[in-house]
């Protein structure tokens, strides 16, 4: 039928409710990529699930997803794919990351808490709904704010929340001095959180690198892996962070050595709300 009317059919049919007797590799980077410019929310959802079910949620993130999303942007930097595909890309592949999103558990409400979000101007957020999930995977309560934050605001709001880690991420040079700006004040403050700083801008040459050295040496107050990833490590270095690095895999091992010297919780721990989910739909 497809043929009839001239269109080659893309995909074998598949059951988007079922992932079971599928080797994750069957699905490609430029598989989702397809899949997300096209707004197909069932499938994308299945072709995460796929991957996820033989791969770590850390390796489908750092490599997959972030392949794909590559993939989007130079179609759209090349004029094959236009800013309206673009879009409907990144609000398909928000909305298919709710759905695979970890399962809700009780160190939501009461673990640490880190803070999430991007510096004044900065509006790529997507690699923080990433790890929003490996956090809250680890047992991180997560307050995720998403983009431009302003710097004095985000200060407060760490304060008053008594948060032990913030991450911020950045994909674009220009908003380097807004990071640092914001690490600067962060640091700043009577009961300073770990920072941590990641983002496009920072590369992916640390794939290798930065991840062997975090592993050797990340904890709170230690600038982990920035030195090994070359020109991006040297400018992550000036940044002042705790942490900084370009991949998903290194954070969370650098998160979660934070984690083992908090102390734990006491009697008079209060429980968080959860952060909400179904809210990031739509760019402010
Ligand atoms: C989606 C997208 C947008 C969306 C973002 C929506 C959103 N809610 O995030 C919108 C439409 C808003 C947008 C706007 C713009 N964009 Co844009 N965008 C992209 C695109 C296609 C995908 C980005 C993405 O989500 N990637 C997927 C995620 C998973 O990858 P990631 O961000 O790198 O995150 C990974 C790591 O970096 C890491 N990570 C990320 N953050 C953090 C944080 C921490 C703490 C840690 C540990 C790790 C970590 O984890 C992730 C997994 O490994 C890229 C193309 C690309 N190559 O990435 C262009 C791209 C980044 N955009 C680009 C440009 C030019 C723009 C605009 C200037 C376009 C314009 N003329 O308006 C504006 C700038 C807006 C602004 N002021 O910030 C260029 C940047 C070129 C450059 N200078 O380097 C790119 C590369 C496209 C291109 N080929 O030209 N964009």
């Amino acid at each position: 039928m497809n043929e009839e009317r001239g269109r080659a059919p893309s995909l074998p049919p598949v059951d988007p409710r079922r992932t079971d007797r599928l080797p994750p590799d069957v699905v490609t980077a430029e598989m989702l990529a397809g899949l997300l410019v096209e707004g197909d929310h069932d499938l994308v959802t299945w072709a995460l699930r796929v991957a996820l079910g033989g791969r770590t949620r850390e390796d489908v993130y750092d490599t997959l997803v972030r392949d794909a999303m590559r993939l989007v942007g130079e179609g759209w930097h090349e004029g094959r794919w236009t800013v309206s595909e673009e879009h409907r890309a990144t609000q398909t592949l928000i909305r298919a990351l709710e759905d695979v999103a970890p399962a809700p558990s009780p160190t939501d409400r009461i673990g640490p808490t880190a803070v999430l979000a991007t510096v004044e101007g900065e509006q790529h957020a997507i690699g923080l709904i990433l790890l929003e999930h490996l956090l809250r995977e680890g047992g991180w309560s997560v307050a995720y704010l998403g983009q431009s934050v302003p710097v004095d605001d985000l200060v407060r709001y760490v304060a008053r929340e008594r948060c032990d880690l913030v991450a911020l991420s950045a994909a674009l040079p220009e908003h380097l001095g807004e990071v640092a700006h914001a690490v600067a004040a962060l640091r700043a403050m009577p009961r300073p959180p770990a920072v941590m700083v990641g983002g496009r801008v920072l590369g992916a040459a640390d794939r290798a690198g930065v991840a062997d050295t975090a592993g050797a040496s990340g904890g709170a107050g230690v600038s982990a892996g920035a030195g090994a990833s070359g020109g991006a490590g040297a400018a992550a270095a000036d940044l002042g962070a705790d942490w900084a690095g370009g991949t998903l895999r290194s954070a969370q091992r650098f998160a979660a050595n934070l984690l083992a010297r908090i102390p734990p919780p006491g009697a008079d721990q209060q429980v968080r709300p959860r952060s909400p989910r179904g809210t990031r739909r739509s760019t402010p």
